[in-house]
């Protein structure tokens, strides 16, 4: 984008104030999607050393995380000072948490010649692959002790999204040579349209959450990366399925540009129904509130990108106007607490996510494709680009084990 004196500041930051030996609590998870993946771009992107080195050390200090008798790393790492660290108490690991280290922790090995970052997650993949799944669906609480699932909720949305996504995205960023990764995401596809894929009475097409056998007739704003993820792996299926997913994307998307259409604001809620009637909005009003979330405006790109038809970049642009008129204060964008209100109150956050994904999601919209092509880089989910790799046919580091 052109932002050469903020890189120059932030790279000085990262150089000078970023430190390491810290004491405290953090999240594995968003400390990889968030920082290591931001890292590990601004790396890729400019070639400075003090971006890869950062992010090498930052993967040391998650290492104590994954030391519990599965291998299966609990969710929180206590940073004390120096190198050591553990992982607190907990009686579950989540799916889209130890689910979402693959693209990264590949990188980390690559760029420190350390294959511990690597074997951590083949190691996390040969637990899943082992372990029963019911109907073939992943269940989003697993134990990190007795490697056994913890309860049987299945969801596209929050707990388990990414998960999904590092399969299709890991088989993209191996050079289409990480096999098991496209095996295990074209079948979890299969079971989730099985059995959570839905159409309304008003003829959208939705995906369920699932507990038990039991249906949640409910998206989540976090279950709308789908209809993008879809998307990308349509090209990849078997031939037959080549087509029908590439509808199945773009039905989902509609949905949930849907549930902005329905809204005053024209912004979504953060969790929309499909019952008694109603259809694609929220029921209550601690579901109706948008935190600048950016799955819509994913989905968007990546169909735009496959079909270029132009509605996507409409429905991008609608979604611009409203964070203008809504979002916008003062001091930056903010999340609003009722997207049903024409007047609504801001929460007073600016998410990270918003910077790194929805403002990313939507300039790549309006930009060639031949910006950050989805030939030569994958997206964390995070929205922090990786090169694919089309060097290695060996498969070192990525596919072929
Ligand atoms: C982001 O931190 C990531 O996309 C994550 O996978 C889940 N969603 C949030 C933003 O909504």
């Amino acid at each position: 984008m052109e932002l050469k004196e903020e890189f120059q500041e932030a790279k000085a930051w990262v150089g000078e104030s970023f430190h390491l030996n810290v004491s405290g609590e953090a999240s594995l998870f968003e400390v990889n999607i968030r920082y290591i993946g931001g890292l590990l771009s601004a790396f890729y992107l400019t070639g400075e050393e003090v971006f890869r080195i950062k992010a090498i050390r930052l993967g040391e200090k998650l290492l104590p995380a994954f030391n519990t008798p599965t291998g299966i790393p609990k969710g929180v790492v206590s940073f004390k000072s120096g190198n050591w660290g553990w992982a607190t108490a907990g009686s579950s690991s989540i799916l889209a948490e130890f689910g979402s280290l693959h693209l990264e922790f590949l990188h980390l090995t690559e760029l420190s010649g350390n294959q511990v970052f690597a074997e951590k997650v083949r190691n996390i993949r040969k637990v899943l692959r082992k372990i029963e799944k019911p109907f073939g669906l992943y269940p989003n609480f697993l134990s990190p002790v007795s490697g056994n699932w913890v309860q049987h909720h299945v969801s596209v949305g929050g707990l388990g999204d990414s998960f999904y996504e590092y399969l299709i995205k890991s088989w993209l960023m191996s050079g289409k040579t990480d096999m098991e990764a496209k095996n295990m995401y074209y079948e979890a596809l299969e079971a989730i349209e099985t059995y959570l894929l839905n159409v309304s009475p008003g003829g959208l097409t939705y995906i369920a959450e699932w507990r038990g056998g039991i249906l949640d007739h409910k998206m989540g704003h976090l279950a709308c990366f789908s209809g993008g993820m879809i998307a990308l792996g349509a090209e990849d299926a078997k031939e037959e399925k080549r087509a029908h997913y590439r509808e199945l994307a773009a039905q989902i998307t509609k949905t949930c540009h849907e549930s902005y259409a329905r809204s005053d604001t024209k912004l979504g809620p953060e969790a929309f129904w499909f019952n008694s009637g109603r259809e694609a909005v929220a029921t209550q009003l601690s579901e109706s509130y948008y935190i600048l979330r950016p799955e819509v405006v994913e989905s968007y790109m990546y169909l735009w990108r496959q079909t270029h038809n132009p509605i996507y970049r409409e429905w991008g642009w609608e979604v611009v106007l409203a964070l203008e008129k809504y979002c916008r204060t003062e001091a930056g964008f903010s999340g609003i607490q009722d997207v049903y209100s024409s007047t609504p109150n801001h929460d007073n956050k600016q998410q990270s996510f918003f910077l790194a994904e929805t403002l990313k999601y939507l300039y790549l919209l309006f930009s060639e494709d031949d910006l950050l092509s989805l030939e030569d880089w994958v997206f964390n989910t995070e929205a922090h680009p990786l090169p694919v790799n089309h060097s290695d046919s060996s498969g070192r580091a990525w596919g072929r084990h």
